[in-house]
């Protein structure tokens, strides 16, 4: 069903992009406060100001999809329906957490949700998740694999990797480069060669070179339904560049200090969540529906951040459980 017209996408598709942000930016913010008041158990790297890459599309994808992510990962598995207490319970160590704690913010996983892992080790997702799109070409499932990464990653020899073997296999898969400007505290125009570090490396796989405002859900949500429509039609891969800020510093309690703050101003001009709210009123949404679904939104995060803190630590009898894999023998065909 076509949900967009002349590339606007339709008012319900609007308010989810809307919705999804909200969830995003608010579990965010409760996990940088839960942080800060010694909650989490861990490191923690957030995507503030990157929610409309997640949201565009986690409204987009089909239910069995897959994600692969990176670390900086909760928007990604938050937009596949993973619930925001079994997120929290995870960043605070707890028993309810979506891998009983064991996991922490840096891991979230799950398979029932399509949701196949956050990784930590740059690029390392990246031959992976050609490798479930082409589990889902051999099965002709009609499933896609999305696989989000950072800028820094266009740098590391599996991001090159995957795409030539994804290309040359025509895989169901969309690479999605999430351009924040930086890899750790190192501004990425100064260690690369181009100056769209995964556009202009399209064309050396044959991929058309895609640059788009990461920070714009309606673009987003559009790129993402083409790129996958083109790989369940069989056309194979799409790379996407999107151009975004992370509002915060790396991670922890990193305060970002090495940007220039008339830069970190300018992109908070741009705020995702913010600058959505306008056009959705400017298009004529009346102001109490959003105000209903700020609400909603902030509720669910306090319900979250409820159960999560009163549910236990795991205990002690599953620290030797799920260490082994078994082969993947639940979710391979
Ligand atoms: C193979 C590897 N090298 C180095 C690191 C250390 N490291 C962690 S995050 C990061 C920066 C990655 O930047 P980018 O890909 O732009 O992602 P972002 O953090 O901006 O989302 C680096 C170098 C790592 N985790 N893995
Ligand atoms: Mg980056």
């Amino acid at each position: 069903m076509k949900k967009e017209k002349n590339g606007v996408p339709d008012q319900d598709t609007r308010l989810k992009l809307f919705e999804l942000m909200l969830d995003c930016r608010g579990l965010q913010q409760r996990a940088f406060d839960l942080f800060m008041q010694n909650m989490v158990k861990g490191t923690t790297h957030l995507g503030m100001g990157q929610e409309a890459v997640a949201a565009g599309f986690g409204a987009a994808m089909h239910p069995d999809d897959y994600t692969f992510c990176t670390y900086r990962g909760h928007n990604h598995t938050l937009v596949r329906g993973v619930s925001m207490t079994s997120i929290l319970g995870e960043l605070m160590g707890r028993d309810c957490g979506l891998l009983r704690g064991k996991g922490g913010s840096m891991h979230l996983t799950s398979v029932e949700h399509g949701a196949m892992g956050s990784y930590a080790i740059i690029g390392a997702h990246m031959p992976i998740a050609a490798g479930a799109a082409w589990s889902a070409q051999y099965r002709e499932s009609g499933q896609v694999a999305v696989c989000f990464f950072g800028d820094g990653t266009t740098n590391i020899g599996a991001f090159h990797e995957a795409l030539n073997f994804s290309v040359i296999w025509k895989l169901p898969v969309v690479y999605v480069c999430e351009n924040n400007q930086y890899m750790e505290y190192t501004p990425i125009g100064e260690v690369t060669a181009v100056k769209n570090p995964a556009a202009d490396r399209a064309s050396a796989y044959g991929l058309d070179p895609i640059l788009i405002d990461g920070n714009d859900a309606d673009v987003m949500y559009s790129h993402a339904t083409a790129a996958l429509e083109k790989a369940r039609r069989g056309d194979g891969p799409t790379l996407i560049e999107a151009l975004t800020y992370r509002h915060g510093g790396h991670s922890r309690a990193d305060p970002g200090k090495y940007r220039p703050d008339e830069e970190v101003e300018a992109w908070k001009k741009l705020d995702p969540v913010k600058t959505y709210r306008q056009r959705l009123l400017e298009a004529g949404i009346a102001e109490s529906i959003l105000e209903e679904l700020e609400s909603v939104s902030n509720q669910k995060v306090d319900e979250a951040t409820e159960t999560a803190s009163n549910s236990p630590p795991p205990p002690l009898d599953i620290a030797h459980t799920d260490l082994w894999a078994d082969g993947g023998a639940s979710w391979r065909n």
